[in-house]
């Protein structure tokens, strides 16, 4: 892509409504704008990282057997009424009336509806275990909205769903979404802890929140120091195994949010251990057994020949949150550093001469090679200042930032920068692509 046709629109004041970093920076690099208050258009740079968070995601849903649906935005309050969770949740939920006069709502979540669909498919525990999930707008009217996608009105979501005989079989399912966080997240290079949480309106009695320790997170949180150099679980998981034993071991310290907090518990973890900080939630896990089963007639024969009502839990995902999530973790005063795994592109190339026949030339050698070796890269070709060029380039934190100048390049050399170390090295234009394409 060449910057000069690309629409980012950089802002080079510091929006004053942006109380946190990670907003501030996204407004910066062009990458949202603000539709209504907790409402957010994503521009072109932004949209590519959100597709990439997403794309992690499904991978890793994928993997652990969860197979992808996509149910409406929009649903019908008849649902919602038999759960009784159309009173429950209040001003929270965005309430439609259609042209027939029937009450609709802009789904929060989609328990109820997913429920229905598998009741209405399955009737035996010969098909279980379900496990489904879809990747779907929300909406929740917030009371207050605020630090930009992190705690949107409109939000994306990764919402999962487990259907199982018993409370056993949905133990393992809930084992797989607790496992496969672990990887999506460090998949991300996020370091997310599991920990113990309140269930809130989803309901249940096990739950277990993934937050990412920050000081500009929402929530206090309080977690062993351990916790922090434990192995982020990148490596492979056999989802068919026994996964207790990774269950156990990241749940073998103390680390609970502030609602579960118990300080007495926590006074017995040693003094230098104990981490109390702020976290962002980036997931969170549920398992509520027959809350929504039962009033809404998902049952299943058993083996002997009974009729139970289905076992669920409920797995979230904040995929528009972690937009804004990642950039907490992985930013400096310049601006973004992108993880390689979501970066929009993984280079940008900087043309420092836009208009020098030699620069001119030896970039589109460069743009050409990289596109034909599928390397995503951003090429600054504008007619703009070098110190212009650095700034914006650094602001969007691209893993790599290939720099082609007149004077290196009559001595056959161009500059490759590492954005996350500001490493620089003066290279020929073949050890530099051979660099970044490995
Ligand atoms: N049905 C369950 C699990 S599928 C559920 O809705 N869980 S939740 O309420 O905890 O939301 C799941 C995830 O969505 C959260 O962990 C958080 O990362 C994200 N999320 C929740 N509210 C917002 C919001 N207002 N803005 C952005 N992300 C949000």
């Amino acid at each position: 892509m060449r910057l000069s046709a690309y629409f980012m629109p950089t802002l080079k004041e510091t929006p004053a409504e942006a109380e946190i970093v990670s907003h501030r920076l996204m407004l910066r690099a062009g990458m949202v704008r603000q539709a209504s208050a907790g409402i957010y258009s994503w521009l072109p740079l932004g949209f590519r990282v959100l597709k990439r968070i997403e794309q992690i995601v499904r991978e890793e849903q994928d993997r652990a057997g969860c197979q992808e649906v996509l149910m409406p935005t929009i649903q019908s309050a008849e649902l919602w009424k038999k759960s009784g969770r159309y009173e429950d949740y209040g001003k929270e939920m965005l309430r439609i009336t259609d042209r027939k006069d029937r009450e609709m709502l802009y789904g929060p979540t989609n328990e109820e509806l997913i429920t229905d669909i598998f009741a209405s498919a399955v009737s035996s525990y010969k098909a279980l275990p379900k496990l489904l999930y879809h990747i779907q707008w929300k909406f929740r009217d917030e009371v207050r909205p605020r630090f930009g996608v992190m705690r949107g009105r409109e939000f994306l979501m990764k919402d999962a769903y487990s259907f199982d005989v018993d409370f056993e079989a949905s133990k393992r399912s809930y084992n797989k979404f607790f496992a496969c966080y672990l990887r999506t997240f460090a998949r991300m290079g996020l370091k997310a802890i599991p920990m113990e949480a309140e269930s809130g309106p989803i309901g249940g009695n096990m739950s277990h929140e993934f937050i990412i320790l920050a000081s500009t997170g929402e929530s206090a949180v309080y977690c062993h120091k351990d916790y922090v150099d434990f192995d982020v679980l990148a490596r492979d998981i056999d989802y068919e195994g026994d996964l207790e034993p990774i269950v156990k071991h990241w749940t073998s310290l103390y680390a609970a949010t502030d609602e579960k907090h118990d300080a007495a518990r926590f006074e017995t973890i040693p003094a230098d251990k104990r981490v109390a900080t702020r976290g962002i939630e980036v997931g969170h896990i549920f398992y509520f057994g027959t809350k929504y089963s039962k009033p809404l007639g998902a049952r299943v024969s058993t083996p002997a020949g009974e009729q139970v009502d289905v076992h669920m839990g409920s797995y979230g995902i904040g995929v528009s949150r972690l937009a804004g999530a990642i950039i907490e973790a992985s930013h400096d005063d310049a601006g973004i550093i992108w993880p390689d795994s979501v970066a929009p592109f993984k280079v940008g190339l900087i043309n420092l001469k836009a208009g020098d026949a030699a620069c001119d030339k030896a970039c589109a050698d460069i743009y050409g090679k990289l596109e034909n070796a599928r390397i995503e890269v951003l090429y600054d070709d504008r007619d703009e200042r070098p110190g212009a060029k650095f700034a914006d380039m650094d602001l969007i934190g691209l893993p790599w930032q290939l720099i082609v100048g007149p004077r290196g390049l009559a001595a056959g050399k161009v500059e490759l920068k590492r954005r996350a170390t500001g490493e620089r090295q003066e290279l020929s234009i073949e050890s530099a692509l051979a660099k970044v394409v490995a």
